[in-house]
C-alpha cells in the first residue's frame, strides 16, 4: 500500500500509515497527506520540517537510512525513497520494454508570515547508491510565475557533510550548508538546511528555496516544509 491507495481505500485523514516495500519486502511508516484536497489523493511523505526540534545536519550513513519520526519532523531515507519512487506500476509494452511510470513531486513550503505555496512537478528521476541517490526534478505543474520555473534539483548527486559529491571543485557545499541535499554548485534549494529562527530572512544559511521573494516580497524564512511522492496508480 503507499498513500494513495490508502486514499483510494477510503482513508482519508492525514496522519502515520503503514506503508509497504516491495523492494525491501518491509513496512515503514510514513505520514500520509490526504489534506491536499484539490489532488483528490494521498501524498506519501518523505521529509517534513516543522519546529526545528530535529537536527538535520547528519552524516552519509544517516541519510541514507532515514531518521526522525513520523508524528514530526524526518527524512524517510535515501534507500526507502528510492524504492519507493520506484513503487508503481509496471507496464509492458508491445515490444516488450519496461515501463515504469514514475511519481509526482510536491514541495510544501510555508513561511513565518504564513505565506504558503505547493509547488509540483510531474517527474522525478532517482538513481540507486550506486549512482550516489542521483535525482533530477522537472516538469513544474503548480503554474506560478517567474523563478519558480526553475526546478530545484537538476540532476545532482546526493551530498553530506562528509561526503562531497556536488559539482563544486571549490567547496564543499554540504558541508558550507550544513545539510544533507542535492547540491550542485551549490544550491537551488535546501530544505534540510538549518532550521531558521523566528522571522529570520530566508538564506543560504537557512532552509533555502530560489524565488521565494516571488511569494512573499519580504522573502521570510521558511517554518515548515515538506516533500511529498503522489503515485498515480492504484495498486499495492
Ligand atoms: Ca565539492
Amino acid at each position: 500500500m503507499k498513500c494513495t491507495s490508502i486514499y483510494a481505500s477510503g482513508s482519508t485523514s492525514s496522519g502515520i500509515y503503514p506503508i509497504w516495500l516491495k523492494e525491501r519486502f518491509q513496512f515503514t511508516y510514513v505520514y500520509c497527506d490526504m489534506d491536499l484536497v484539490a489532488t483528490k489523493k494521498g501524498w506519501t511523505t518523505i521529509q517534513r520540517r516543522l519546529n526545528g526540534e530535529l537536527n538535520f545536519e547528519r552524516g552519509w550513513d544517516d541519510y541514507v537510512r532515514g531518521f526522525g519520526n513520523p508524528s514530526s519532523e524526518y527524512w524517510l531515507g535515501l534507500e526507502n525513497i528510492y524504492r519507493l519512487s520506484r513503487q508503481t506500476r509496471f507496464s509492458v509494452n508491445i515490444l516488450g520494454a519496461i515501463n515504469i511510470k514514475l511519481p509526482k513531486v510536491g514541495f510544501d513550503l510555508e513561511d513565518w508570515d504564513g505565506e504558503k505555496a505547493f509547488v509540483q512537478y510531474s517527474n522525478i528521476l532517482f538513481e540507486q547508491k550506486a549512482s550516489n541517490y542521483w535525482l533530477k526534478v522537472d516538469g513544474l505543474i503548480t503554474a506560478r510565475k517567474g523563478s519558480f520555473s526553475i526546478a530545484p534539483i537538476s540532476g545532482n548527486e546526493f551530498s553530506t557533510p562528509d561526503r562531497d559529491n556536488d559539482n563544486d571543485d571549490q567547496s564543499h557545499c554540504a558541508q558550507n550548508y550544513k545539510s544533507g541535499w542535492w547540491f550542485e554548485n551549490c544550491l537551488e534549494a535546501n530544505l534540510n538546511g538549518p532550521y531558521p529562527k523566528y522571522k529570520q530572512p530566508m538564506s543560504w544559511k537557512n532552509i533555502f528555496w530560489f524565488g521565494w521573494h516571488d511569494v512573499n516580497p519580504k522573502n521570510t524564512a521558511l517554518r515548515f516544509v515538506s516533500i511529498k511522492l503522489c503515485h498515480e496508480s492504484v495498486g499495492p
